[in-house]
């Protein structure tokens, strides 16, 4: 993966300078924040809002913070797998919990997602077992499970080229006149490419049944939102014709409400919404990334106090909706779940070389078939090295 190229020259070009506070250079580029949509405060404390509202029972939010804790143990195993060596990368999730859990356990069954490679708490709502996810950044496959098995497109690294594939099935969605919606997640970084602009005006003049589920985390690798725009994101969908919405993006319920909101009003036919679920990246872009050479240490402080998992753990202590024992057995369950990650990773078996050949055109291509011969001699001379060796 060539991800990586684009850190690696902004560092060293910034290693000299001061170091960046995203939410400092956005304010002073674009005046007040807007407001969020909140239901949790980061203390914990329940609030209402006029538009966004959710009665769940004490049952869905000790699911909902189950799912949370459960991502976060499986995204922090898969950061040590990658440092023991046995995955070549991983993109962590770390702080965009409620984003994720959220906006996923908004989904029906039926609705499908369009996830960038950073989406594995939705991989989690969808059903899609953790350690599929693990095996394109072990290298050992291209993906690693079916998307129409759970309605969950493959992890996808061509920045928002995701959100016109979401578009396109979303138009073909309403087309077959279903009742379904689409969500396609990306990034702030994301929101400058010509393919979200793109998916954007085509999904508003067509009425697209799709929902794009923008996680502003704060920075795309080392560029802070600041040179993504000048306005609050949200607001880009007022000039392609349909709401946008900012949310809190560390606040699970808010990000439910407003998701499920933004999919039922695709159901309905009246179109695309965009929600802009405003959180921040605790750790590295990757863990190729240093963030500490860009990005100063206070405003990582400041977004830990706002903690997804922290805020709803204290609601549901307060609330009494969770006791001890709630909290020991899942303690108990995410160490399984590491466990059992480390195991599978480390049992995935090497893919046979010449496979990465396959299913590049269902009929075959002269130009692959060259590159296969090529790659078969390079292999066979290792063989016949060895063989002389022998000797
Ligand atoms: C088309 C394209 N351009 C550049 C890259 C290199 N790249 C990988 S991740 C990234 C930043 C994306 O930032 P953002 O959309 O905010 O998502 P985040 O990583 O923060 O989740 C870039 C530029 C790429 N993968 N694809
Ligand atoms: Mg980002």
């Amino acid at each position: 993966m060539t991800v990586e190229s684009t850190a690696a020259r902004k560092t060293t070009r910034r290693s000299s300078g001061a170091k960046r506070t995203a939410s400092a250079s956005v304010k002073k580029g674009q005046g007040a924040e807007p407001e969020l949509v909140q239901l949790l405060t980061p203390e914990g404390e329940r609030v209402q809002h006029p538009d966004y509202d959710i009665d769940l029972s004490a049952d869905e939010l000790r699911g909902l913070y189950r799912d949370m804790v459960l991502t976060r143990r499986f995204d922090s195993e898969a950061t040590a797998l990658q440092r023991q060596g046995e995955l070549g990368l991983w993109a962590s999730l770390l702080g965009q919990e409620a984003a994720q859990i959220g906006s996923g356990r908004a989904l029906r069954d039926d609705d499908y997602v369009f996830p960038t490679y950073r989406e594995h708490g939705v991989a989690w709502c969808r059903g899609v077992d953790p350690t599929n996810l693990l095996g394109m950044f072990r290298g050992v496959n291209h993906g690693g499970w079916d998307p129409n098995t759970n309605n969950f497109h493959l992890y996808t690294i061509v920045i928002g080229s995701q959100t016109l594939h979401a578009t396109g099935y979303a138009m073909g969605v309403a087309k077959d006149g279903a009742d379904s919606a689409v969500i396609a997640y990306f990034g702030d970084g994301a929101s400058s490419q010509g393919d979200v602009a793109e998916s954007f005006t085509f999904s508003a003049v067509y009425n697209a049944p799709v929902v794009f589920f923008c996680q502003n985390n704060q920075w795309a690798i080392s560029e802070p939102t600041e040179r993504q725009t000048r306005v609050p994101l949200y607001q880009r969908a007022q000039g392609y014709g349909f709401p946008g919405v900012r949310v809190d993006g560390n606040d699970v319920l808010a990000c439910l409400a407003v998701t499920r909101s933004a999919l039922e009003r695709a159901r309905r036919g009246e179109g695309p919404t965009l929600v802009e679920a405003f959180t921040y990246r605790m750790g590295a872009h990757t863990t190729s990334d240093d963030p500490t050479k860009y990005r100063a240490d206070e405003e990582r402080e400041a977004w830990e106090a706002k903690d997804p998992i922290l805020r709803l753990k204290a609601y549901l202590e307060k609330a009494g909706h969770a006791d001890a024992a709630f909290f020991e057995e899942l303690e108990t369950e995410s160490e399984t779940l590491g466990k059992r990650v480390r195991e599978a990773v480390r049992a995935m078996p090497d893919p046979d070389h010449m496979a990465i050949f396959e299913n590049v055109y269902a009929d075959g291509h002269a130009l692959v078939d060259e590159e296969r011969a090529q790659f078969a001699a390079y292999q066979a001379s290792f063989a016949d090295s060895g063989a002389e060796e022998g000797k």
